[in-house]
């Protein structure tokens, strides 16, 4: 009787060893993140309708700052941090677009104050799987960004990415090239950091879905599959224009984009094209995800159609 009692304790002690060990063996984050999990596992917290979401109806466009005040520092130093889980627990799906008349740059800042100078972002709450620098090729466009930084900056942290948003500025009155606007902000944002996706964003088009997640794929990825301006279709099967996203060696691959595109047109084909002849496909998100909105424009000064493209 004594006997069986004790290979009893034994077999319990055996038991927990092998508990311990493997909890060691993942880690105090993984541990972490396991219990967060379990924490999630009931739907996004109240009120939010993630993916898992109970309230959640994706039919119904949301503000794209509604899930933001959830997000907060808990009381933990940065490097016991758990790992952002795979899917976040804020996004929402569709988003209402809709221009906030008199929009300043300070109601921007004040709406985002998680955002560091630089247009920098990590998320408070959680150690972020991805890295994403988004470029910007601008000039003269300056409502344009107000509409598209009070979008993009929470459209982004919902989706618990680190990131940054790089502003390429053309001087001058000399004719615009996009193209070589982004090779600029590519050098320019790798010399900051190791960034591990890299995102080619016209300054007037808002993601209206952050299903649309701002990471690379396994291929170049045009994001902006959708726009209101071609009635929400492709509107040809190579086109690759106004949101694309690399990985940094997917760009290096296609030797980049090209310089030499002076004025309006052209360039997103050749781009297209270098994609094809470096070996690679593309990659689409979902038509119901990469939907964007262009906020209406006419012809820009010194952006006159190329007519040596
Ligand atoms: C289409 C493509 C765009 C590009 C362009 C041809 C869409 C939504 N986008 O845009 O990716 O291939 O055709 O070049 O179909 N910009 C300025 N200031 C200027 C001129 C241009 O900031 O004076 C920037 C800005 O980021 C703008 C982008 O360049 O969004 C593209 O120019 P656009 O918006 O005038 O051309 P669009 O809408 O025909
Ligand atoms: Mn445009």
């Amino acid at each position: 009787m004594l006997q069986s009692r004790a290979r009893y304790l034994l077999l319990l002690l055996g038991v927990q060893l092998v508990v311990m060990a493997l909890l060691y063996h993942e880690g105090y984050r993984r541990r972490v993140a396991y219990f967060l999990g379990i924490f999630y596992k009931g739907g996004a917290p109240a009120g939010l309708g993630g993916p898992q979401g109970s309230t959640h109806n994706a039919s119904l466009p949301g503000d794209v700052y509604a899930n933001l005040s959830l997000i907060a520092r808990p009381p933990l130093r940065p490097e016991e941090l758990p790992y952002c889980p795979e899917t976040s627990p804020f996004l929402g799906g569709p988003i209402r677009v809709t221009f906030p008349p008199g929009l300043t740059l300070e109601e921007i800042v004040r709406k985002n104050p998680y955002v560091t100078a630089g247009g920098r972002y990590q998320p408070p709450d959680c150690d972020p799987l991805h890295r994403t620098a988004v470029i910007i090729p601008h000039r003269n466009r300056e409502q344009h960004l107000r509409y598209l930084l009070y979008f993009l900056h929470p459209f982004l942290q919902r989706q618990q990415l680190s990131y940054g948003i790089y502003i390429i500025h053309q001087a001058g009155n000399y004719t615009f090239n996009r193209a070589k606007l982004l090779n600029v902000g590519f050098k320019e944002a790798m010399k900051d950091e190791d960034w591990d996706c890299m995102f080619f964003h016209d300054v007037d088009l808002i993601p209206e879905d952050d299903r649309n997640l701002y990471t690379c794929d396994r291929f170049p990825k045009h994001a902006a599959v959708a726009m209101d301006k071609f009635g929400y279709k492709l509107p040809y099967k190579t086109y690759f224009g106004g949101v694309s996203a690399l990985t940094p060696e997917q760009y290096m691959k296609m030797n980049g984009f090209p310089n030499n595109y002076w004025g309006w047109g052209g360039e997103d084909d050749d781009i297209a094209v270098r994609v094809a002849l470096s070996g690679m496909l593309i990659s689409r998100p979902s038509i119901q995800h990469g939907r964007y909105r262009m906020i209406k424009h006419g012809h820009d000064k010194g952006n006159e159609q190329n007519p040596r493209r």
